[in-house]
């Protein structure tokens, strides 16, 4: 039986959630035009006014927001509210470099924290629940939107943020963490290194909630497997509030986005024409009740599938596939197009923990790729003979899913820098850009 934090909006009927959504665009775009000049030049140069806004069927008429109008706009310009208002900022994790400082009213905070709860009581969570938030607190909004959405439920919240993994694992084994949340390539280390302590046959954790960066099913299962609990997604992004908009219920087939608060759209990323529903492409959100930083049509470069099937939980809102890379992060590496969670892929395929690295330079006008994977100990200690047999077998399944050969190097345990926070994957010191 599935468990709701707000029944009634979750489980809503599509017309009812269209009538709201409606309702709530046109009061959106009418107070965002009143009281962002900024936006209001974008509608004026598209000709488009509020009065043309008459529900979510007129939403393709105004203009997108991109990281460049934030980044103009830097650092009040897309205010609605007089910061007198505003009680809080959260910003960016900052590993693509550029900063977005968003900001909040306590009514943007408590919404914000419902979407969290929901993801929370979609995952089994009660007040029966100890739930450790090992996502950073601060800027980052995982810690501090899920800190949130647990105390909603009544979780026991254990607000450990990032890092000191001894403690981390101290605490989940004394006060019996139920519910853990941090980013995925976290939980693999945490699962690592609690089988290296020998304590995981002591730990009672039954759900994690990991997001915040790409991870494949591959990942999935394995920390699933390692950590001895069920393993779900969770999607969000600091423009749009943080975590929570949309997240993963039992089924594990998608991530339910809270519809009541943001529409979804997906694009060409080129053309900018609008998809139909079930097509890969760019995601797009309207946020509709977000009073201080409001969003409308705001191009995440996430690139992602949309799917409005019914779903065997019972809510009625749409779910959005993982992000399947971004429109602008994918690496072009001597002219071929590469993703790095398909490397992810093949190394798990292959048995190897997804700890890699990714180099690129140019040298001589030629793009070089390397890859640098860790192995697990017991290749590390097995035969000269048998590691070659391996690094032959992962560069050939590399050669196949790429259509590229990289130079790889298999490393020695933990030699690569571990994160507490976001993988750091890719390091490019080709300077395209
Ligand atoms: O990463 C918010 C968050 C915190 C989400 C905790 C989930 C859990 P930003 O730092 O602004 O916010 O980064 C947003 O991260 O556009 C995606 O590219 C990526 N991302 C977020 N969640 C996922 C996910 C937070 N589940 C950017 N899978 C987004 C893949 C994700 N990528």
């Amino acid at each position: 039986m599935a468990n709701y934090y707000q029944k009634d909006i979750e489980t809503m009927s599509r017309d009812k959630l269209h009538e709201l959504q409606s309702e709530r665009l046109v009061a959106q775009v009418k107070r965002v035009y009143e009281s962002v000049p900024y936006y209001r030049d974008l509608m004026d140069k598209k000709g488009v006014k509020p009065s043309d806004i008459k529900g979510i069927e007129d939403l393709h008429k105004l203009p997108f927001l991109t990281k460049s109008d934030l980044r103009d706009a830097y650092p009040y310009g897309l205010l609605a509210k007089p910061l007198s208002e505003c009680v809080r900022i959260q910003s960016t994790s900052g590993t693509t470099g550029r900063r977005v400082v968003a900001f909040y009213t306590q009514h943007d905070i408590d919404l914000w924290e419902d979407c969290c709860a929901r993801a929370i009581v979609a995952v089994g969570g009660t007040n029966e629940d100890v739930c450790q938030v090992c996502y950073g607190y601060g800027l980052f909004t995982g810690g501090p939107g899920l800190n949130g959405g647990s105390h909603k439920v009544g979780c026991l919240t254990l607000p450990m943020s990032s890092g000191n993994t001894d403690r981390q694992l101290q605490f989940m084994e004394d006060l019996g963490a139920t519910i853990i949340c941090c980013t995925p390539s976290y939980a693999a280390y945490l699962a690592e290194s609690a089988i290296e302590k020998g304590i995981i046959g002591n730990l009672k954790l039954k759900a994690g909630i990991f997001g915040a960066e790409a991870w494949t099913e591959e990942m999935r299962h394995d920390i699933e497997q390692k950590l001895g609990l069920k393993a779900y997604d969770i999607y969000g992004l600091t423009e749009l509030s943080g975590p929570g908009v949309s997240f993963e219920c039992e089924a594990q087939a998608g991530m339910h986005v809270c519809e009541d608060h943001f529409i979804a759209e997906i694009i060409d990323p080129v053309t900018e024409e609008v998809l139909p529903m079930g097509s890969k492409g760019e995601l797009v959100f309207t946020a509709l009740t977000k009073e201080a930083f409001p969003m409308i049509r705001y191009r995440t470069r996430d690139i992602c599938v949309l799917n409005d099937e019914p779903c065997e939980c019972g809510r009625t809102h749409i779910r959005m596939s993982k992000p399947m890379g971004r429109s602008d992060d994918m690496l072009i590496i001597r002219g071929v197009n590469v993703f790095p969670s398909q490397i992810e892929t093949v190394l798990l395929n292959c048995g190897m923990p997804a700890n890699y690295q990714i180099v690129l330079d140019r040298v001589n006008n030629t793009d070089t790729f390397d890859v640098e994977v860790e192995m697990p100990s017991e290749l590390f200690s097995d035969t000269v003979a048998a590691i070659s047999k391996k690094e032959k077998e992962i560069l050939d399944a590399l050669k196949s899913m790429l259509g590229i050969s990289p130079k790889l190097k298999l490393v020695a345990p933990k030699s690569i820098v571990r994160s507490e926070g976001k993988a750091v994957r890719v390091i490019d010191k080709r300077k395209l850009f």
